[in-house]
């Protein structure tokens, strides 16, 4: 026992908590990955998660998230309430410790799933040290409790503000200004992943509301079919095979597993897997546990009831052409590994998915014999254009095609060998495609001219896709392989840039590059190595002097700087109507030169929703597309998928 009074210890524990806060506010990044949007947005799950734990623990079945008026959120939920007694060896309530103690957010016990993968996880204190300020209100034993923060800092102590019905927490915080240099929150952005947790937590709801202008806009996300409505969802408008989506649930000790798949005309594979409502973008065990018993299952079934023509057998990527498929796992104590720490590592996770997967499938193929057949059908198909595409291939290669190293005679390499330095621009027409190559700085720049519209690669089946000019010319160009065989390492190019004219043609055709880069070199896009170039819109010119402008305000500003002091005669403004009206060495200056030129990296904000956009874009219905295409010819930041 000794004798320190009660007052030193809650000093040294204000020392600390002071010491802990500062850290994040002095390294945000460490802690919620970036200060810019991505990192603004990530607050708001950061609290979600705390509601969607108490939602997995099963005391939780409403949580609203609404945008206020100065991009302030407040999150609202109905579970137990953050406890607000005084913690026996902290001396402190126990919601004080929730909100100014690191990695503590969640749960003190631990019987149940903790969120905690990536940058989630790190707890609702990490939200409170980089808010402006928090409000905290704790609904529980009849009465409502309240506290607010400033900047992580205690600036009132817990009080009871009245009586309370029901129990719930809610937080209330505004970002702050100092640490963040994006503040306005994304209805579109905080949709995509508050959809995806009411899929992957069926029957909770989770209402989003904008309070931001005078029509407020509100969405109420709740499925009862869980994953089997994610799946419809990403299948979106391509046709399915089979009536019934694929589904199961199942409590195993070493996870509970959730799976629907189901199969469409399509011949791209979208499967997703998720461990802990996490999106494990880098697969793992769980992954290796469906594929496996996907493919034993299927050719089982295939061969028991004589549906193989001799010696014909099914491969992994056969089983899994045209498949949407969603697989879910909650684990006690998930390992995440990987580069970006979306790969799960536990090892008996394998073998629990891959019995549950051969057990249900089993048994929903001997059910449903009419659906067996459908996609068994599909899956040959596969397998004879795979052949196919293989004898291509190997021609190919023979006639130094595809890999060995003699490159598409339209390419104007660049001199430079290191890929890190270099970069490809990917150019709409030979005639654009010769200004590019005599304006080009011809050390690290090489031009790739594209006849036209190249093929719809989600329209296509891989021989037909290796039989394409465009495609080959390339991916030989770019030389790292294709699908399955591509390799990132042996890239050319750290950059490939796609540059079409601006216009709803050039829209397209930019669509159609990067719905195949998505389909087929996925790692291109996940690195960071694809772009979009921005040539000007306008020439606004006076005199000798000229000015170029990429959108209708930057004309109109330029226009304006011209005719001061007087009455702007003499300006003439040249509106560019594709990139081959420029010369070479306006090409060069306005969309080439890495000093002044702006490019666009394209990045997938998330995996799930980029698979239904392209899937939309580039399916069977026209409508979408056309519009899609209008609305982003001109502007195409919204690609950002
Ligand atoms: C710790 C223990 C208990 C609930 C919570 C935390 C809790 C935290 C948050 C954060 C947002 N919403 C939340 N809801 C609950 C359980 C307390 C008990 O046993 O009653």
């Amino acid at each position: 026992m000794t004798t320190k009074s009660k007052g030193s210890d809650y000093t040294s524990r204000q020392i600390q908590v002071l010491k802990g806060l500062e850290a994040v506010r002095k390294r945000p990044g460490m802690y919620i990955g970036s200060t810019s949007a991505r990192g603004l947005h990530h607050l708001v799950y950061e609290v979600v998660d705390n509601s969607i734990d108490e939602a997995m623990a099963g005391h939780c079945t409403s949580i609203r998230v609404v945008i206020r008026p100065g991009d302030i959120i407040s999150v609202d939920d109905d579970g137990r309430g953050i406890p607000v007694d005084i913690h026996p060896s902290e001396g402190v309530p126990g919601v004080e410790l929730a909100m100014t103690t690191l990695h503590a957010g969640g749960k003190f016990d631990k019987s149940s799933y903790k969120v905690s993968g990536g940058l989630h996880g790190v707890g609702v204190s990490v939200v409170n040290a980089l808010s402006e300020w928090l409000e905290v209100e704790v609904r529980r034993g009849g009465k409502r409790h309240h506290q607010r923060y400033e900047r992580g800092i205690k600036a009132t102590d817990l009080k009871v503000l009245g009586a309370a019905r029901g129990s719930g927490t809610l937080v209330t915080f505004k970002p702050d200004p100092e640490v963040f240099t994006e503040l306005a929150f994304s209805f579109d952005k905080l949709s995509v992943r508050l959809r995806e947790l009411a899929f992957l937590n069926k029957g909770l709801e989770i209402v989003l509301r904008d309070e931001r202008t005078d029509d407020e806009v509100e969405d109420v996300y709740r499925y009862d079919g869980g994953l089997a409505e994610f799946v419809a969802y990403l299948r979106g408008t391509r046709k399915a095979i089979h009536e019934n989506v694929i589904y199961f649930e199942t409590s195993r000790p070493e996870a509970e597993i959730e799976l629907a798949m189901q199969y469409d005309e399509g011949f791209s594979e979208n499967t997703h897997t998720f461990v802990n409502n996490i999106n494990t973008h880098e697969g793992g065990t769980h992954l290796t546990g469906l594929k496996a018993a996907l493919t034993r299952t299927i050719n089982d079934y295939a061969r028991r009831n004589k549906i193989f023509k001799k010696d014909e057998n099914l491969s992994g990527d056969d089983v899994r052409e045209g498949l949407t498929c969603v697989l879910s796992v909650k684990v006690m104590e998930p390992q995440f590994e990987g580069q970006t720490k979306t790969k799960l590592g536990n090892s008996e996770v394998r073998g629990a998915v891959e019995a549950a997967v051969n057990e249900h499938l089993a048994a929903f193929l001997e059910e449903n014999p009419k659906s067996a057949r459908a996609l068994i059908e599909k899956s040959l198909q596969a397998a004879r254009a795979r052949m196919a595409a293989r004898k291509a291939r190997d021609l190919a290669r023979k006639k130094s095609g595809l890999e060995g190293g003699v490159l598409p005679g339209k390419l104007a390499d660049c001199s430079i060998a290191d890929p890190a330095l270099s970069e490809i621009y990917l150019v709409e027409g030979d005639s654009a495609g010769g200004s590019a190559k005599q304006g080009r700085d011809r050390s690290f720049q090489a031009i790739l001219p594209l006849k036209g519209k190249i093929l719809n690669v989600e329209k296509a089946r891989i021989d037909k896709i290796l039989s394409n000019d465009e495609i080959r010319a390339m991916v030989t160009a770019i030389g790292a392989g294709i699908r399955d065989d591509f390799d990132i390492g042996k890239a050319r190019y750290h950059k490939i840039i796609i540059m079409t004219d601006a216009d709803v043609d050039g829209a397209h055709i930019r669509t159609l590059l990067l719905t195949f880069f998505f389909r087929q070199m996925r790692d291109l896009i996940d690195q960071g190595y694809v772009y979009i170039a921005q040539p000007p819109l306008y020439r606004v010119q006076k005199g000798k002097a000229e000015r170029y402008a990429y959108s209708d305000a930057e004309r109109d500003q330029e226009i304006s700087k011209f005719s001061n002091g007087n009455d702007g005669k003499g300006i003439s403004i040249q509106r560019y109507k594709g990139l081959g009206e420029m010369n070479p060495d306006q090409l060069w200056k306005t969309t080439m030169d890495p000093d002044t030129r702006t490019i666009l990296r394209v990045t997938v904000e998330s995996a799930t929703e980029a698979d239904r956009i392209f899937s939309r874009l580039m399916g069977d219905e026209v409508e979408p597309r056309r519009q899609f295409i209008e609305q982003n010819a001109r502007y195409v930041r919204n690609l950002d998928v």
